[in-house]
């Protein structure tokens, strides 16, 4: 027997509903009163429910996705792969670009595959036009990821010499200048600029940087040294005597900084180096790839005879970096009981400053107590020079964000 019906208009996130309840005795064998109190509590109930499958039903029948036409059968692909996609049996391939030029693929039982004229690590724009069966013409654009084809080779080295280096020195930067040694420290608070006596490790010279800023990367160029902030944008410029000239702005994260020649090379966490003129104008970037795909955490850099040198931050790894192409062309990789006593697992690897004349390095990390001379003599194999690529570089990973307190 049908005692009630209610029909009511309900607004809910911004949509509108009509709610129709049919309620039957038989279902409420209970007293009158509790009946008419059951009944409340049942609408609003029911209500609700209809509201929730109104809703669900509203969300069901938005227009859905067009299914991927095609799909790349590899997550990613090396330098002088075949790329090789997967065809959505309905659709007719009419056109395929490969950075806005033309390739001409080859089709076959529902692959396309086709090999990349150009050959360079990151990520490349993959336009297909075509048909499908009902004679739509659709594309689809798919971003593909293009790692290094060489296998980093092994640097092996030597210690040649071990230094005393202050423990309270959470170092982020080092660099040579005129045979004087700087040395960038971070942290919020502890962070500076210094001039270190290489012999002793004692300090020459020193200014504190205001606290909010968490000091990175330095490096001297002209007799100025640049000095990276983590999250500021803000890099100091002072004169080798210390003194505060002017502060210039960027718009990524600091973590590490170079040059060759007038040109800053900088490091932000990502597999990125990005160029910039020496008053800071952005000039150019290089993404950086070995064989395993982008080599992200690029930190503490170090220009030596046409590489690009960088910490892996929070390994023991230092990679050599082809700043023509983006690949990784070798690795070292520091003993973690160099510094002994130490977890470098904490204490981290972060410091390389190349001294010019020498066929060697100088490294440290955070909070060590020694920086160590070291031979790398692959390094210095043959002379190198070469041209930085300024454009047209394909873009980076995106920079990550993290904790480095
Ligand atoms: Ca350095």
């Amino acid at each position: 027997m049908l005692v009630g019906k209610y029909q009511k208009q309900v607004s809910w996130q911004h949509a509108t509903y009509r709610v129709e309840c049919r309620l039957l005795y038989e279902d409420f064998p209970l007293p009158i009163t509790t009946m008419r109190r059951t009944y409340t509590f049942l609408l609003l109930l029911l209500i609700g429910l209809t509201i929730g499958s109104c809703r669900q039903k509203q969300e069901t029948t938005s227009p859905t996705p067009t299914p991927s036409l095609v799909r790349a059968t590899k997550t990613a692909y090396a330098i002088g792969d075949s790329i090789t996609l997967q065809l959505d049996p309905s659709f007719r391939v009419n056109a395929v670009g490969w950075d806005n030029r033309p390739v001409q693929p080859i089709i076959s039982s529902g692959l396309l595959s086709f090999k990349p004229a150009t050959a360079t690590v990151g990520y490349h724009q993959l336009v297909i036009t075509g048909q499908t069966t009902t004679q739509k013409q659709v594309s689809d654009t798919l971003q593909i990821d293009v790692w290094s084809d060489v296998i980093p080779r092994r640097l092996a080295y030597t210690v040649l010499q071990t230094y005393p280096h202050q423990r309270s020195s959470f170092t982020q930067g080092l660099a040579f200048y005129n045979d004087v040694l700087y040395e960038g420290t971070g942290l919020n608070g502890q962070s500076k600029l210094m001039k270190v006596n290489l012999s002793d490790g004692a300090t020459i010279q020193s200014i504190d940087l205001p606290s909010q800023f968490f000091g990175e990367g330095i490096t001297v160029v002209n007799d100025h040294i640049y000095q990276l902030t983590w999250t500021s944008g803000q890099c100091f410029y002072y004169t080798t005597d210390l003194v505060l000239k002017k502060t210039f702005v960027y718009h990524t994260q600091g973590w590490g900084i170079t040059h060759r020649d007038t040109t800053l090379i900088v490091s932000d966490g990502s597999n990125r180096l990005t160029y910039y003129s020496l008053d800071f104008q952005k000039l150019g970037e290089t993404a950086v790839y070995d064989n395993q795909g982008p080599v992200t955490n690029l930190n503490e850099l170090e220009y030596v005879n046409g590489y690009v040198l960088a910490n892996v931050w929070q390994t023991n790894r230092i990679v050599q970096i082809d700043p023509a192409s983006g690949k990784v062309v070798g690795e070292l990789r520091i003993d973690p009981n160099l510094p002994a006593g130490v977890n470098t697992n904490n204490d981290v690897l972060n410091g390389i400053a190349y001294r010019p004349g020498e066929q060697a390095l100088y490294i440290t990390g955070k909070n060590w107590p020694s920086l160590f001379r070291i031979q790398v003599k692959a390094l210095f194999e043959q002379g190198r020079r070469q041209t930085l690529v300024l454009q047209d570089a394909p873009p980076a990973s995106k920079p990550l964000s993290v904790d480095r307190t």
